[in-house]
């Protein structure tokens, strides 16, 4: 994606040694601690419904470059965070090919390989697109793994927007046919509470159903999707723009969000409901406080209005389809020789709707910090908060 300043690159695989990010363009000055990224980290790997390969990593970020005494220096930052799950793979995974493989070798990559492709997952377009004829080679970059660097990334972007005061956070507002219908009443109460639970749900009974939505779901080889909510506050007005379609910001976070493996849709505010809703209830009143600032009692528009922030929280909804690797077997095709056959099965998720939210959530930091580091501009810290007038 076209990012404006804060710029990134990620690589790794699922089962590779490790995964990998550098970041070019964080002003110097910015206090940031691999504590808190390690900890953004541990948040992406829990979650009621998630499979056995999160008992073996402990997903723990090394900062390489970038940072000095606990602040940026203004120097690209290199990121990695450790596969303990290598281990298990090295032959498989291995660089070279080995000219003279050990028998326990040869078996390993052949168990590993497959050729039966998962309906819902990138193998059969991955297959075609790259000329892969093992879809092990497909698997491995298209996986969800390689969302753990990504949420690194977005940890430093939200150690950024901490220096401004900008603040966010993400829910689960349903899993599979359970919907959170009781909100608690702010923002605050929301976090707290979503922040106790394993699914990430702010209201205990609808969590009890979700967790039993879950084992049900396990109990018949199956997987379920979900909905989630990702909001950011305390946003500046004018960030995005109307006067191209790829500045606006709405646009820009709904790519973010669209493009995380199994997201099918995204809602900036009351998304879809708007179709429903008459202009008059839609559009968010505005009114004068006594101080001379504007306020409003809806934020129907999600903080956006015209693709630009208009102050208001930023609220953005994404809708996670259900993992495609499942016991109970899809019929599909061997590629191998065509004939008809049941999909691949491996080691997988039953549902990874919160560790989902957790990765919308740095996505969209990332999207609100390369905005806001465009807009303010400045190489460090100083000049940057001169120019927010704080
Ligand atoms: C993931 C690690 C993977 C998967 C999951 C995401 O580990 P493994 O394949 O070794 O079990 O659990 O990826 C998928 C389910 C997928 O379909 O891409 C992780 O770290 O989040």
């Amino acid at each position: 994606m076209g990012m404006k300043k804060f710029r990134f690159l990620t690589s790794g695989e699922s089962h590779g040694k490790c995964l990998n990010a550098i970041i070019e363009g964080v002003p110097a000055g910015i206090r940031i601690k691999a504590a808190i990224i390690n900890s953004d980290l541990a948040r992406r790997q829990q979650g009621y419904g998630r499979g056995e390969r999160m008992k073996i990593e402990h997903d723990t970020v090394e900062i390489k470059s970038g940072i000095r005494q606990g602040k940026t220096t203004g120097a690209p930052i290199c990121l990695e965070i450790k596969n303990n799950d290598y281990a298990n793979w090295e032959d498989v995974m291995a660089v070279e090919k080995l000219e003279y493989p050990t028998e326990e070798a040869l078996r390993k990559l052949e168990e590993k390989s497959f050729t039966k492709v998962r309906p819902g997952h990138a193998d059969y377009a991955g297959s075609k697109k790259y000329n892969l004829a093992d879809l092990r080679d497909v698997l491995e970059r298209s996986s969800a793994r390689k969302t753990a660097i990504e949420v690194a990334v977005g940890s430093i972007a939200k150690q950024i927007l901490k220096e401004f005061g900008i603040l966010g956070f993400s829910h689960v507002i349903q899993i599979g046919n359970v919907k959170l219908d009781f909100y608690p009443k702010t923002y605050t109460l929301i976090k707290e509470k979503a922040e106790q639970s394993n699914v990430m749900c702010a209201d205990d009974l609808t969590a009890d159903r979700m967790r039993k939505a879950i084992d049900d779901a396990a109990q018949e080889g199956d997987t379920l999707g979900g909905k989630f909510e990702v909001i950011f506050g305390n946003i500046p007005v004018g960030l995005g723009s109307y006067v191209h379609w790829d500045m606006a910001l709405d646009g820009r976070l709904a790519q973010a969000v669209m493009s995380i493996p199994a997201v099918k849709a995204v809602e900036i505010g009351a998304g879809v409901d708007s179709a429903s809703l008459p202009g008059s209830k839609m559009h968010d009143e505005i009114f004068v406080a006594r101080d001379k600032s504007i306020y409003r009692n809806t934020n129907n528009a999600g903080g956006i209005e015209g693709g630009i922030s208009n102050g208001e929280a930023i609220v953005i909804k994404g809708t996670m389809k259900p993992i495609p690797t499942m016991k109970k077997s899809l019929a599909t095709v061997d590629l191998k020789d065509m004939s008809p056959a049941n999909a691949h099965f491996e080691r997988s998720d039953v549902c990874a709707v919160p560790a989902c939210a957790i990765v919308a959530e740095a996505r969209a930091a990332i999207i609100i910090a390369d905005e806001l580091l465009s807009k303010i501009g400045g190489d460090s810290l100083t000049e940057m908060k001169a120019h927010y007038g704080i």
